[in-house]
């Protein structure tokens, strides 16, 4: 299927702060042109050689927008003054990989154009190019973010959802930032990629709701559940065992995550309970039934969280180093 271009979104420039701050897909246009096709390069070089990046800098980006805003808070590294976002304990299977693709992005573009492109517009622009690269949808990224000052571990907890969450909390969390239940359940299709580590999930394959050992979710497709149960065994002595998050078509960027779960086949307790949930199910079917009902939606969703909480002008700065402020 060819990309979907969905210009119509954005087409004009949205103002997060004074006009002149304001982002745009030509931000860069004078001060570096070439900044789009060196991040693509980068990023496919990265993914041949490392499959497994462009799903972790999905959820990398999901991550730094979540927690105060698209301004790359996440890629700061932990020092002796202060403990960062990417050390928040949810965040401790964030993969190396992932933060790799952007620093070697950051290391091409300081040779062509120095201290001009920030780390959060090359974290949107990266994710954008390893969802149409996996044959997910193509979307334009809006640019002018600046990083941001601050990074804390503290700040993470409360603006991301664990596995064991009610559709209630998630519903709830989504709306606080501006998201509609169509458009949670439209993003949530990013677990169509990626894998997921087997203590996300043990509560529901081992001595679920204390029914013995190997008692299951009965959501869950039998079968599944009991290779999951193999395959994570030994995952109390081998935490980094993981499994696919889409067992049907792992490295594709489709709609097989909605079809799973009408199977019992979702992998995460949070996406199970959305095609069990009345509010949330609905848009389940229709994702399932028809993938350009879901690239749609996704692309346009991805667009809004790529400009959600950004930083402009003087509210941050173009790092030098995606891991460090510039005073330090
Ligand atoms: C809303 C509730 C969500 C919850 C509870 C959730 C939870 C999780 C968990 C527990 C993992 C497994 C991490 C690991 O074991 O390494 C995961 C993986 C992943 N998540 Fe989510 N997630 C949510 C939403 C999202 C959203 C909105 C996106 C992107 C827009 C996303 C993208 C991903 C990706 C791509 C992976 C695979 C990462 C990899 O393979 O390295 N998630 N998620
Ligand atoms: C969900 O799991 C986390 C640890 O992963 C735990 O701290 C929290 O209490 C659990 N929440 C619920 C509602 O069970
Ligand atoms: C699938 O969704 C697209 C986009 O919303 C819509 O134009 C199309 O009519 C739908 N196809 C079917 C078979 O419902
Ligand atoms: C990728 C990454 O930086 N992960 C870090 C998450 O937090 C843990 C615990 O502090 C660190 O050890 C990891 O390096």
């Amino acid at each position: 299927m060819a990309p979907i271009l969905l210009l119509l979104f954005f087409t004009t420039t949205v103002s997060a702060s004074p006009a002149s701050d304001a982002l745009s897909v030509d931000y860069y246009k004078s001060s570096c042109p070439q900044v789009l096709d060196i991040i693509s390069d980068v990023v496919t070089t990265k993914q041949i050689t490392n499959p497994t990046t462009g799903a972790g800098i999905l959820r990398l980006f999901f991550h730094d927008c979540f927690v105060s805003g698209c301004d790359a808070s996440v890629l700061v590294s932990t020092n002796h003054f202060n403990r960062a976002e990417r050390d928040a304990d949810i965040n401790l299977s964030l993969p190396g990989d992932a933060f790799d693709a952007v620093v070697r992005a950051k290391t091409a573009l300081e040779l062509h154009c120095p201290e001009v492109v920030s780390c959060a517009d090359i974290l949107a622009v990266a994710t954008r190019d390893f969802v149409s690269m996996l044959g997910g949808p193509f979307y334009p990224i809006l640019l002018g973010r600046k990083d941001s000052l601050s990074s804390t571990a503290a700040s993470v907890e409360p603006n991301l959802a664990r596995p064991n969450a009610s559709i209630d909390h998630i519903v709830a969390l989504f709306a606080s930032k501006g998201f509609t239940v169509r458009e949670l359940v439209a993003i949530s299709g990013a677990h169509t990629v990626g894998f997921s580590h087997c203590g996300e999930y043990a509560d529901r394959i081992f001595n679920f709701n204390e029914g013995g050992p190997l008692a299951f979710d009965s959501s869950m497709n039998p079968t599944y559940a009991q290779a999951l149960q193999k395959a994570c065994a030994d995952y109390l002595k081998n935490p980094t065992i993981a499994t696919f998050n889409d067992i049907m078509t792992p490295g594709k960027f489709d709609n097989m995550y909605y079809r799973n779960l009408l199977r019992g086949l979702g992998l995460l307790a949070t996406d199970q309970k959305l095609a069990a949930d009345p509010r949330t199910a609905p848009f389940v079917g229709v994702y399932a039934a028809n993938q350009t009902a879901f690239f749609e939606d996704f692309a346009y969703t991805m667009q809004k969280l790529s400009v959600y909480g950004v930083k402009t002008g003087r509210q941050g700065e173009v790092r030098r180093r995606c891991d460090a402020f510039n005073n330090l």
